[in-house]
């Protein structure tokens, strides 16, 4: 084949030789054209440019008070440790294991180096005013962040640590790079699409596009919370790029989900997209479940408000699981249960916590103006929540925990007392102090910080522990990036004033990271 395509080459030089000298310039040219043209149109595919929405408290946020000044630097410290000994150690890995000082990565980011701490934690060394370190992970991202790798990745983890941090970090530095990767990366996860109903595979391999599910998902079905948490990015996306394909794909998502019939109101969390059906009813404001419901919520906030089929689909959805999964325990807790084939099991999940801030958040603009019910429904799970860590011997959250047989907001398997740095408690104290300005929230952050700085430090940056009831409990050797994007960012923010990113001009998505309103 060498040989052959050789000899073709001398022929064609042959030929040209024979043409005369303005024959051969002539011919030049016109390729020339051609490629100047080809790059035009690549080049052209276009981030066209849109006017930046009103970008309010980007900055500061200072307290006055010197104790909670002095907190809010605590905060930052442990920030600057974590991201210190990513640095160091984990530097363009995943995430870093704190304990072994090597890099760390599960399937979710697929088989190679993106560097998802580096873009989960740009938007918190923003907001905090580490410009040094948000320069170097700027850096590495323009150097090194690269989407054509043979490598399958979860939709909606990439979605959310990945196109949300990007976005977010666009929208504060105002650095055109993080708003090209982002584009780049959405072409990259478009193919997840390409099922029989548009409702997307869990996984794609960036570079084929093949797409599957999980193996142990219902029947082969999609997730929920998976499909259901990609609309506040792709609306940006869309909005950022003039092209209309991302909306109209979370759309289309969303009008199927409307036309379909829920048991009891509630919707399942399994759903298969070859079929259109729902797998198992189980219904969870927890894992597989939760974030769909705060992006309906969202999705109307971001739109300033103007979404109102969104806030609908929220409100049907919450009053249904309030009258089929939340419920009192016998000592007065508020719990949020999970709905499993026409059961109620009385466990609520470290992630359910969450919940709290949301219909905090969605108390203004709630239907037959029930602001004050769900202030208070909020209030009662971020009191709840608190009893879930302060119940521990660590003051520490277990991932699971019961109201059933006499026990109370505490985990009973020992394989569900595990803290791995979660945010969802510390978030809904955020929300709870943004909405009430009640002291109480602060402590209890206060409590929290200082619980993570005694128990998951350690000189390699922080880790999770593996039985929050146990006073000398083992470590899992893994600072997830969670951990930078949320967990650092929502206790910052409970320490600094509401001028920090106000909530009329700004709405968090669900790995924080903030995107503005769209006026
Ligand atoms: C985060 O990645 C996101 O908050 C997600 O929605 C679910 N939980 C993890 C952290 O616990």
């Amino acid at each position: 084949k060498i040989r052959a395509d050789h000899e073709k080459a001398l022929e064609e030089a042959k030929e040209k030789l024979k043409k005369s000298r303005d024959e051969i310039q002539a011919e030049i040219q016109t390729e020339k054209n051609k490629v100047v043209q080809e790059l035009k149109k690549k080049d052209s595919k276009p981030l066209p440019p849109v006017p930046l929405p009103n970008l309010i408290g980007i900055n500061s946020g200072e307290p006055a008070d010197p104790d909670i000044r002095e907190k809010r630097n605590k905060i930052k410290e442990m920030m600057k440790h974590a991201w210190d000994n990513y640095r160091q150690y984990g530097w363009g890995h995943n995430e870093l294991k704190p304990i072994a000082r090597k890099g760390h990565s599960t399937n979710i980011f697929g088989n190679s180096q993106m560097g998802a701490t580096i873009v989960d934690a740009l938007d918190t060394l923003y907001i905090m005013g580490l410009h040094d370190e948000f320069r170097e992970g700027q850096e590495w991202i323009d150097k090194n962040l690269d989407f054509s790798v043979n490598s399958e990745v979860s939709v909606f983890e990439v979605n959310i640590r990945f196109i949300g941090g990007l976005l977010a970090a666009y929208y504060l530095s105002g650095q055109e790079v993080f708003k090209i990767k982002a584009v780049q990366l959405a072409g990259k996860l478009l193919p997840a699409f390409n099922t029989p109903t548009g409702i997307p595979w869990a996984m794609v391999n960036l570079k084929s596009g093949v797409g599957r599910n999980w193996g142990w998902a219902s029947a082969g079905s999609s997730i929920l919370a998976e499909f259901g948490t990609l609309h506040m990015e792709f609306v940006h996306l869309s909005y950022l790029t003039g092209d209309p394909v991302y909306y109209n794909k979370v759309m289309h998502i969303r009008k199927l989900l409307q036309k379909m019939d829920r048991p009891n109101g509630l919707y399942p969390n399994y759903l298969n997209p070859r079929t259109g059906r729902w797998g198992q009813h189980h219904t969870s404001v927890g894992g597989l479940g939760d974030s769909f419901y705060e992006y309906l919520l969202k999705a109307w906030l971001m739109s300033d408000k103007m979404d109102t089929e969104a806030r609908k689909m929220y409100d049907d959805a919450i009053e249904a699981i309030e009258k089929h999964l939340i419920r009192k325990s016998s000592g007065g807790l508020t719990f949020i249960g999970e709905w499993k084939n026409g059961h109620l099991e009385r466990k609520m999940g470290h992630l359910t916590c969450f919940a709290g801030g949301m219909f905090a958040l969605g108390a203004d603009g709630s239907r037959d103006d029930k602001a004050g019910h769900y202030l208070q429904l909020g209030a009662e799970i971020a009191h709840t929540c608190h009893e879930s860590y302060d119940r521990t011997t660590l003051k520490l959250g277990p991932e699971a925990f019961k109201f059933d047989g006499g026990v109370e907001a505490v985990a009973v398997r020992q394989n569900e007392k595990y803290y791995i740095l979660r945010p969802e408690v510390i978030e809904t104290y955020w929300y709870m102090w943004r909405f009430t300005h009640d002291p109480k929230y602060r402590q209890w952050g206060w409590e929290a910080t200082q619980a993570i700085d005694k128990y998951c430090r350690v000189s390699g940056g922080f880790s999770g522990v593996k039985d929050v009831y146990s006073s000398s409990p083992a470590y899992d050797d893994v600072q997830q990036s969670f951990f930078l994007a949320e967990t650092l960012k929502y206790l910052y923010l409970l320490f600094s004033n509401d001028d920090l990113l106000p909530l009329d001009n700004w709405v968090f998505n669900t790995e924080a990271h903030p995107l503005p309103v769209l006026h």
